[in-house]
């Protein structure tokens, strides 16, 4: 048996109960089996990918936090630092009550890759909490914020972890979480990403993930013959990830026909309009069925169902495993050229097997939404530099690194004789930085 197998085989029977780690890792490790097995028996020797799959440190903590009743409540807090070998550790924060270990393993183990892709010296982690932000007062936001970071502070730090943003975690979460950190530390220093631009943040962090899929799409779209002005797409979400995707689209030329929250999706046939968005999702806080008073033309649905409508492009900006194999078929069969992921593993591995296997160009999550961490680095320069850049300046670096990500990506698949499958090119030119690092390092 290859060590490939091998050590799948092993990690599907220490960590069954944690189905979207296996998931990340199995797509991961099966991309690379032509780099593992150009040196398989001194790979195997050092454990190589036990070394990578197993995290280099998990945190679990309790966070208990007052709510606008005075009850105490608790929830599970959790950091996962997986890997150092390219720099500090650095990754989002997510608060859903979904967030268990699998699901922040399989998003550090992705982080690892992503930033590597980046080109910018940053390892992979990421943590969280099932704490579910939806409904709560800014009181019980603040309160939970500020205890999570009572635990968390001591083992994060500038040149130690960063963390950022992720689902359930925007601004005003890392304004209270920055607050706390520093009255514990009395340390104004860039510890957390996607700060208000009033104390260290970075202009564009905010637009960077949105923006960064629409400049990979459009390069990989140029480089496949396809102009992206004209065509329409699909968005689901309406997140951070989502809104600035859409707004990008619409400024390339793009006719975004379609959103989505957790309860609902929004179809209009004028193109989403983003100010509109903007205003129910980041000023109002509130569903998608307020979208129709304001844009009478358009439609809203119960449930889940974006990917039924006909387009060219599909940006799928929710959560993971949201694009499945009946949504794939529907895709294909309307026509869809190509797929590119704002969320992270969004397409389930069946649904992305088939959009391949029907020429379907698929753009990988830790490649085409690299753009957010990839500016998380940049606001840490920043930050050491004690300097801010201007929007055109972080926007042009971040159009650079995307353009670059894509290139790397196909010329590593076409390397490897797979010319178009941007997953294995994304996981094999992710991948080869990291085990550069790793093994200049020893075993460790
Ligand atoms: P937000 O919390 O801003 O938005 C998430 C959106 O997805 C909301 O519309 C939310 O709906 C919807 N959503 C979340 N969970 C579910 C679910 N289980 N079922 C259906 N809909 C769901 O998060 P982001 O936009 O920041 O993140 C979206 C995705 O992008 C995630 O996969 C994240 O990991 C990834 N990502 C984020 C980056 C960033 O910089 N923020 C960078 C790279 C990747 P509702 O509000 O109703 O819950
Ligand atoms: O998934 C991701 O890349 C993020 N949530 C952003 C992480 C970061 O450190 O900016």
């Amino acid at each position: 048996m290859s060590y490939v197998d091998e050590t799948l085989e092993t990690l599907a029977k220490k960590y069954e109960n944690q189905p979207e780690f296996l998931q990340a890792v199995t797509e991961v490790l099966d991309s690379i089996r032509p780099v593992i097995e150009e040196n398989e028996a001194e790979y195997k020797r050092d454990a190589l990918l036990e070394r990578l799959t197993e995290p280099d440190r998990q945190i679990i903590f309790r966070v208990p936090w007052i709510d606008r009743d005075g009850n105490a409540r608790v929830n599970t807090g959790y950091r996962v630092q997986f890997n150092n070998a390219i720099g500090p550790y650095k990754g989002g924060l997510r608060l859903h009550p979904s967030v268990n270990i699998s699901i922040i393993k399989f998003l550090g183990f992705e982080q690892i890759f992503k930033n590597s892709l980046t080109g910018l010296p940053i390892g992979g982690a990421k943590g969280g909490s099932d704490f579910d932000p939806k409904g709560k007062t800014d009181r019980e936001i603040m309160s939970f914020c500020q205890n999570f970071m009572l635990e968390l502070y001591k083992y994060i730090g500038a040149d130690t972890d960063v963390p950022a943003g992720d689902i359930g975690t925007g601004a005003r979460e890392i304004g209270y979480m920055f607050g706390e950190y520093k009255r514990i530390k009395s340390l104004h220093e860039g510890v957390l990403t996607g700060k208000g631009l009033s104390y260290g943040g970075s202009l564009a962090r905010t637009e960077a993930t949105g923006y960064g899929l629409l400049y990979l799409t459009e390069e990989m779209l140029k480089c496949n013959g396809i102009e992206v002005a004209g065509k329409t797409a699909l968005v689901s979400g309406s997140g951070n990830v989502a809104i600035y995707a859409i707004e990008k689209a619409t400024q390339l030329g793009i006719k975004v026909l379609t959103c989505s929250d957790s309860t609902g999706w929004v179809y209009d046939p004028d193109g989403i309009d983003v100010a509109t968005l903007k205003q129910i999702k980041e000023v109002e806080r509130k569903r998608l069925t307020e979208y129709k008073k304001y844009r009478p033309n358009s439609e809203y649905h119960e449930g889940r169902g974006v990917w039924q409508i006909k387009a060219d492009i599909a940006l799928p900006c929710a959560t993971q495993n949201e694009l499945n194999i009946d949504d794939a078929k529907l895709l294909v069969a309307n026509g869809c050229l190509a797929v590119a992921e704002g969320a992270n593993m969004p397409t389930t591995a069946d649904a992305v097997k088939y959009l391949q296997d029907n020429g379907v160009l698929l753009a990988p999550a830790k490649a085409a939404n690299a753009g957010g961490v990839a500016t998380s680095a940049l606001e840490m320069s920043q930050n050491s530099e004690r300097l801010n850049w201007t929007f055109e300046e972080v926007d042009s670096k971040l159009k650079g690194i995307m353009v670059n990500i894509f290139h790397n990506m196909d010329d590593a698949a076409k390397k490897y004789g797979m010319d178009k499958n941007y997953v294995a090119g994304a996981n094999i030119a992710g991948f080869e930085k990291v085990l550069n690092a790793m093994t200049a390092q020893g075993i460790c």
